[in-house]
């Protein structure tokens, strides 16, 4: 199933899928990083709907439209803090991952773009965070024949090698 997921390098606002995901808070009403960009290339209504939402918890995900964007979907997820690994940041990152593709799939989409969640501010550390969003991308796309398409949109060079080695470890394991 790895021949679905797809590593790029860019801005994630720009990729014209059925979804992107959005690393926001559990307030959902904006920030800074990817969540600033996208609300920002959506438009206000975005921050409008996600305000009737009610917020979101760590590790879970709700989805809206994409308003301005070339996406029609944004799949909001909550990431952990990293706060060095002994508080289920590992099992709370892969819930995000999970229930975004839910999301995804519950809504018919085909494609779902990914920024490395939690990476940012967040502090995950980058090889770990990619282990994880490579491996239960592959697991979901295994069960889910419906979703053509997983994009990891990576910002930066070191984001695309520890996605890149990641599934690279994934396909010598098949
Ligand atoms: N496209 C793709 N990836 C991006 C973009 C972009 N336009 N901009 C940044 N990244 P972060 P977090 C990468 O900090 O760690 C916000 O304030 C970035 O390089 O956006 O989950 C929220 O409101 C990094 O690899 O998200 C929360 O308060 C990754 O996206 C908090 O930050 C995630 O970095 C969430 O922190």
């Amino acid at each position: 199933m790895t021949d679905r997921i797809a590593i790029v390098e860019g801005d994630i606002t720009k990729l014209q899928v059925d979804a992107i995901v959005n690393a926001a808070n559990e307030s959902l009403l904006g920030g800074g990083g990817v969540d600033g960009a996208i609300h920002r290339a959506a438009g206000p209504e975005l921050v409008e709907e996600c305000r009737k939402l009610g917020g979101c918890p760590t590790g879970e995900a709700r989805i809206t439209k994409g308003y301005k964007l070339p996406a029609s979907h944004v799949i909001h997820t909550v990431g952990p803090v990293w706060q060095g690994g002994g508080q289920n940041e590992d099992g709370l990152l892969a819930n995000c991952y999970r229930h975004s593709l839910g999301l995804a799939v519950g809504n018919n989409l085909t494609s779902v773009a990914f920024p490395a969640i939690s990476t940012g501010v967040y502090r995950f550390p980058i090889e770990r965070a990619a282990k994880i969003a490579v491996g239960m991308a592959a697991k979901f796309l295994d069960d889910n024949d419906s979703l053509e398409k997983v994009i990891f949109c990576c910002f930066g060079q070191p984001s695309v090698e520890a996605h890149e080695k990641a599934l690279a470890v994934r396909k010598a394991r098949r």
